[in-house]
């Protein structure tokens, strides 16, 4: 393809539909795609950028089943509050479609239809994991156990999240159902397969070899270690009964495996784009002209760089993607993401808590993206991007050029008489950032690409405090002029220029500066070529705030907030020890058990957990051994209350005789605690019983 492409075809992963979505999708896949998608179409370039709802697959059919509801169900629910989000947040897609409409079943069966008649598939009678007890077979998601590849333990049966390796259920070691958690039979049933096997030459030339240097080194590596690794036939079809039905005869309650219908989602939505906007959908994907970007998180990798691509080649009639910019996964307090344990923040509550203050989001998600390895948001992180950053350098630059236009000059641009050196090479180094932009844009760096944003409001910044035109307007009113105008190119250039990152603030700053009101529109190529792009006499709006400062208690609420998550997940994980047997009343009242209290506490040499106590029992004062040196040191235990089980056989531990044993418990992160019932004012000897 030739360095300028005809038009773009901009995907981004079609999120699973079965609950709301959080800052890892959008810092992982749609803030970038956004970025890039609103950069291009500021380039005046052709662009079809697609999403939708993914609607099929088991994570949807478990989420059903847990909430007694059905899939259909799941689907309406979450595909309305992703949608939302996603527009809440800017995101602008062409089209945001869903799996489950009509244009996407009849595109996902002619595909599968086409490689079927066409003899792509291996049609084959194989032993299938099988729950008896859910009269189900077990796939994907359907099935956990140990990954044959890094071991780890709850790897599900189509891939391991842990090292990303896709495989098939039945390669799990020890496989548990999901559903039921019984072990799984084997059960015959037949599947079509796509021979990945015959691909592997043309993956190697294509990949290996083709695109070392421009894909993303993360992306390179793990397409490269599975080819490597060799590729085997991968079924295709599925026994369910939720999803695309197998267009075949004899396929009978199969559907197409959800990684099949799924990326031919990005197809359905272009065609259903199309059809509404009246426009052709094959140039997209057939045209060799076209620019095909997948945007995905890591987990994603092998579907978009291996499996799909070999669909679409043996389609025959597809392009393929020229890059896939994979992001890496971004944790949330030290701790990775999990919807099922609620450590996330969610969009629609963050909305709730920080009302039109999805610019700052989107730019501490870009600011700290994880582009080439995990990273972590953290809320003090955020606070700080907030405050330092976008108030401290962006806003502020910008409230001070408003106020000052409006002071000294009714609103309206002034005159530059004449430029001096510091002007010129202000305007000169502003009018490359544009193409300096452009160049980290093109290479999918979107952190480096924001941060040479801000560099255009430090320069800003930089310049007024350098020329101070607060000072020379009571000595040189031709100099203020000047400066003043050059600040107001520089506002002006920031508006145009920010509108990728920060689209809301980018809208509400050219309104200030009264954009729609010149006769020439900014655009990424005016801020280019020109410095005069705000002229002389142009009227400029009112000022409002860009940003505000986030304060502690703000972030303090937020950590709140996922600190009672933390605390609900312990309470629902907790594993209760079993009761034990049942003991008779004459086996209880055999324990004789007495207040008492410690009056001396020494460490046992050597011993890393044991103390050497003396204790009062009212009866007298006995050595007790007590395996709690890990969770007390023997100072701040001496005159504690305790409850002693006195009558316990003495028995010597590293030569001490220890006559009795204090009872204990354990709080939740496992620290021992005192069993001590309310014992003020109770003398030592009294029995408890
Ligand atoms: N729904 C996986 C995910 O949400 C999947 C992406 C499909 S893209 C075609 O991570
Ligand atoms: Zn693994």
């Amino acid at each position: 393809m030739s360095q300028d492409p005809k038009r773009y075809t901009i995907t981004a992963a079609l999120p699973y539909t079965n609950g709301p979505v959080h800052i890892g999708h959008l810092a992982g896949v749609y803030v970038p795609a956004d970025i890039y998608a609103r950069f291009q179409r500021l380039q005046e370039k052709d662009v079809a950028f697609v999403c939708g709802s993914d609607e099929h697959g088991v994570p949807i059919t478990l989420k059903a089943k847990k909430e007694g509801i059905t899939p259909k169900q799941v689907v309406d629910k979450y595909h309305e509050i992703i949608k939302q989000s996603f527009s809440d947040f800017g995101i602008t897609f062409d089209n945001y479609s869903r799996t489950s409409a009509k244009v996407h079943h009849d595109t996902a069966s002619e595909f599968f239809t086409k490689l079927y008649n066409d003899g792509k598939f291996i049609e084959e009678v194989t032993e299938q994991l099988y729950d008896a007890e859910a009269n189900q077979f077990l796939a994907d998601r359907f099935v956990v156990g140990t990954c044959p590849k890094c071991g780890n333990e709850e790897s599900y049966g189509d891939q391991c999240e842990n090292c990303g390796t896709s495989h098939n259920a039945t390669d799990l070691i020890n496989p548990k159902s999901a559903i039921t958690g019984a072990v799984p039979s084997l059960k015959k049933t037949k599947h079509w397969f796509l021979p990945l096997d015959l691909y592997e030459p043309w993956l190697k030339e294509w990949i290996v070899d083709g695109h070392k240097k421009d894909w993303k080194a993360n992306v390179y590596g793990q397409c490269k270690s599975w080819i490597d690794d060799g590729l085997r036939p991968r079924a295709v079809t599925r026994d369910l009964d939720w999803g695309i039905p197998v267009p075949v005869d004899g396929a009978d309650g199969k559907v197409l495996y959800v990684w099949f219908d799924a990326p031919i989602g990005y197809i359905s939505a272009t065609k259903e784009w199309a059809e509404q906007t009246g426009k052709d959908w094959e140039p997209y994907w057939k045209d060799e002209e076209s620019k095909l970007l997948h945007f995905i998180g890591k987990d994603n990798i092998v579907f978009h760089c291996i499996i799909f691509p070999s669909m679409l080649k043996a389609e025959g009639n597809y392009i393929l993607p020229t890059n896939v910019p994979a992001n890496e996964f971004l944790n949330l307090e030290g701790n990775k993401i999990s919807t099922s344990k609620n450590w996330a923040v969610w969009l629609h509550e963050y909305l709730e808590d920080f009302p039109n203050q999805q610019d700052v989001l989107r730019y501490v998600l870009t600011a700290n993206a994880p582009e080439t390895k995990d990273n972590d948001f953290t809320w003090s992180d955020f606070q700080a991007r907030n405050n330092n950053e976008l108030v401290a350098i962006f806003g502020n630059f910008i409230n001070r050029v408003i106020v000052l236009t409006h002071k000294y000059y009714d609103g309206a641009v002034p005159e530059a008489s004449s430029f001096s050196e510091v002007d010129t090479a202000t305007l000169n180094e502003l009018k490359a950032y544009p193409d300096v932009i452009a160049s980290s844009i093109e290479r999918y760096r979107f952190r480096e690409a924001q941060t040479e944003l801000m560099n255009v409001a430090r320069l800003g910044n930089k310049y007024l405090a350098d020329e101070e035109p607060w000072k020379t307007i009571k000595t040189d009113e031709e100099r203020t002029k000047t400066v003043m105008y050059v600040a107001l190119q520089i506002a002006s250039a920031l508006a145009v220029l920010s509108e990728p990152f920060l689209p809301f603030t980018s809208e509400k700053l050219k309104k200030m500066l009264g954009h729609s009101e010149l006769t020439e529109t900014l655009s990424w190529k005016t801020v280019s070529e020109k410095e005069n792009f705000l002229p002389t006499g142009h009227t400029i709006g009112k000022g409002e705030l860009l940003f505000s400062k986030i304060e502690d208690e703000q972030i303090q609420s937020q950590l709140d907030k996922l600190q009672a998550s933390k605390k609900m997940n312990e309470a629902a994980n907790k594993t209760v020890t079993p009761q034990k047997e049942t003991c008779t009343f004459d086996d209880f009242t055999k324990l004789d058990m007495r207040v008492g209290t410690i009056i001396e506490a020494k460490k046992m040499p050597k011993a890393k957990k044991l103390l050497v106590l003396k204790v009062d029992t009212g009866i007298d004062i006995r050595t007790i051994v007590s395996g709690i040196a890990e969770s007390f040191t023997a100072e701040e235990i001496i005159g504690k209350k305790v409850t002693v089980l006195v009558n316990l056989a003495p028995r010597a531990l590293r030569g001490v005789d220890s006559e009795g044993m204090i009872l204990m418990t354990e709080d939740a992160d496992g620290k021992l605690v005192f069993v001590n019932p309310d014992t003020d004012g109770i003398d030592n000897g009294a029995t408890i019983n």
